[in-house]
């Protein structure tokens, strides 16, 4: 009963850990003798992705948006002055796509070296 117990730990962490759902590899689920037992397909999910986005406001100077978009999302000048006009005449645009981790690290990054630097400028992410 203890490994039992056991089995069922390291299945709900398996679980967590890969994204698919044990309950198909129950051991016990089909114990009747004349069901045949048919071999499930692990249903992996796909992690969710986030698009990060600039926000437009009316203080914070072109040049500085285009180093940001430069140098957190390794964009050429030629790009980055495209997204940063994108941004300025449609009010929002996206810096790019990413795991919610990485994203969630660019939008800090991005706001704290905005705040420092005493411009407004508001980066935010949104699920894809
Ligand atoms: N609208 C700003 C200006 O005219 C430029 C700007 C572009 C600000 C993009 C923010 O995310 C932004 N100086």
């Amino acid at each position: 009963m203890l490994e039992l117990n056991y089995y069922w730990h390291y299945c709900l962490a398996l679980e967590d850990f890969l994204f698919v759902n044990m309950s198909d590899f129950d051991p016990f689920k089909y114990t009747d003798d004349d069901l045949a037992v048919q071999e499930a397909k692990p249903q992996l999910k796909k992690p969710p992705l986030y698009k990060v986005v600039l926000l437009n406001d009316d203080f914070t100077p072109m040049d500085f948006v285009i180093e940001i978009l430069m140098d957190f999302f390794n964009m050429s000048e030629d790009k980055a002055t495209m997204v940063m006009l994108q941004v300025h005449t449609q009010g929002v645009g996206v810096c790019g796509v990413y795991s919610k981790e990485v994203a969630e690290t660019k939008v800090y990054i991005v706001n704290d070296y905005s705040r420092e630097n005493q411009h407004p400028l508001l980066c935010s992410m949104e699920e894809v």
